[in-house]
């Protein structure tokens, strides 16, 4: 057992907006109850191991700037072990129910595939242990499948089969680690399918290849029992130049395409939803929208910057309006809030973790509080009520019903002279109102 990275530091207590300590929560309180649920079972926040465990603190210009020490000074299987130690330090001292992780966060590619395969079943077999004493369980797991050079031209959509049965093997143990380990969802994250240039891309093609490996990944987790969520995680580009999962829409349409709309649900990401030209709450709309929500990755970008900054949250506004259709739409389910969140590398102090954790947690708690209010009173759901309303008489319902064609609609304008008047949509009235609504 290696000494704990934050021996001064128990479990972050709740405290209330009040208190001065920085080292505490001010407004997320797990056991708090809001409409019949308490705070954790409303939010089920996840810790991500890649960013807060395995990240250095690099970025293209330079190199990492955070000095962890279970990053070097011994064999890579060591070093998985003692990150393995911290980070069950990191889950429980922040008191969060849930973690996510990538198959190589765990564990280290070997020589081989076999040997790989067994390093990540010795982590595994550690990991199990942790959980059990700790408590904290397992949101979702993945594969890195973008990391290693052999998937420069993408894993799935790659021009080599190869690489393709590659990924399909690293896939499979990915995923019954993640069913071994009780996880509630599956992600997929399409890091590199897409394409650099269209000069040498055969875009049927690959899309095709990534039609079939969902179906095998989809057909192996019937095979196994797993009784999570499959989950794709849509982001427009980076790292490469175009992504296929561009979108929540994208993503709703290859599944369509293949068949796979019952399987397969998404994995917002707050910064990849503004990346692709959205906002936060549109791409969860959509998704609700088509019965398609799965799980949340709360992680923002910077205004200023088009890339994906990985930023913790800190918008209460945003989080409020995403909870509040979460909540009407009967809640997260088996998805959960994961902070698949970066510090920004000149955080280099070792409880900026801490910091950042608990900041992005308490923006994330406010937005509930608010959310609940707003839900309460039937703010939002008032208005937008009253703005349909007519749809609700008889001409809507033979419009939708399919009573009126074209021509006996056009016909009925002209014998019931109608002059529909334009309404107020009060937008700045709405604001205001939410706007008060902020706890
Ligand atoms: C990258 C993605 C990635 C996924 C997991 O932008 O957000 O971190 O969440 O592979
Ligand atoms: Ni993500
Ligand atoms: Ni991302």
């Amino acid at each position: 057992m290696s000494d704990p990275y934050w021996p001064d530091v128990e479990c972050i207590p709740y405290r209330g907006p009040d208190c001065e300590d920085a080292l505490a929560y001010h407004y997320y309180d797990a056991d708090h109850i809001l409409l019949g649920q308490s705070m954790r079972d409303h939010l089920r926040v996840a810790v991500c191991y890649w960013h807060s465990l395995c990240w250095p603190g690099d970025d293209v210009f330079g190199d990492g700037t955070f000095a962890r020490p279970w990053h070097g000074g011994g064999a890579p299987m060591e070093l998985a072990e003692r990150k393995l130690a911290v980070a069950f330090e990191l889950f429980s001292k922040l008191d969060v129910p849930f973690f996510t992780f990538h198959d190589r966060d765990l564990a280290p590619e070997g020589k081989s595939h076999v040997e790989t395969r067994t390093q990540l079943d010795h982590m595994l077999e550690l990991a199990e242990v942790e959980m059990a004493r700790t408590g904290v369980g397992l949101l979702w797991g993945t594969a890195n499948l973008f990391g290693h050079p052999r998937y420069a031209a993408g894993a799935a959509t790659n021009p080599d089969p190869e690489v393709f049965a590659v990924a399909a093997h690293q896939v499979l143990h990915a995923l019954e680690a993640t069913h071994r380990l009780g996880g509630a969802n599956y992600v997929l994250w399409g890091g590199r399918e897409g394409y650099d240039t269209l000069l040498n891309t055969d875009m049927r093609r690959e899309l095709d290849q990534l039609g079939r490996f969902m179906q095998l990944v989809v057909e192996h987790k019937h095979r196994i029992g797993f009784q999570g969520t499959l989950l794709i995680e849509p982001k427009p580009m980076e790292p490469t130049k175009h992504q296929y999962d561009f979108d929540s829409a994208a993503v709703h349409a290859f599944l369509a395409q293949n068949g796979l709309e019952e399987e397969i649900k998404l994995n917002i990401e707050v910064n990849h939803a503004t990346l692709a030209g959205h906002s936060f709450q549109h791409e969860i709309e959509y998704a609700i929208a088509n019965d398609l929500f799965g799980s949340v990755d709360l992680n923002r970008g910077d205004p200023q910057l088009g890339w994906d900054t990985d930023q913790f949250p800190c918008d209460v506004g945003e989080a409020t309006l995403a909870l509040h259709a979460i909540l009407r739409a009967g809640g997260l389910g088996s998805g959960g809030f994961n902070f698949d969140a970066k510090l920004r590398r000149q955080s280099i102090a070792p409880d900026d973790l801490l910091h950042a954790h608990i900041g992005g947690i308490d923006t994330l708690a406010r937005g509930l509080r608010s959310a609940v209010c707003l839900l309460e009173d039937g703010v939002l759901e008032g208005c937008t009520l009253e703005r349909y309303r007519g749809w609700e008489a008889q001409l809507g319902h033979d419009i939708l019903s399919g009573a009126l064609d074209l021509a006996r609609l056009a016909d009925l304008v002209e014998q019931q002279g109608l002059d529909p008047q334009p309404v107020s949509g009060r937008q700045e009235q709405i604001e205001n109102q939410i706007s008060r609504y902020l706890r």
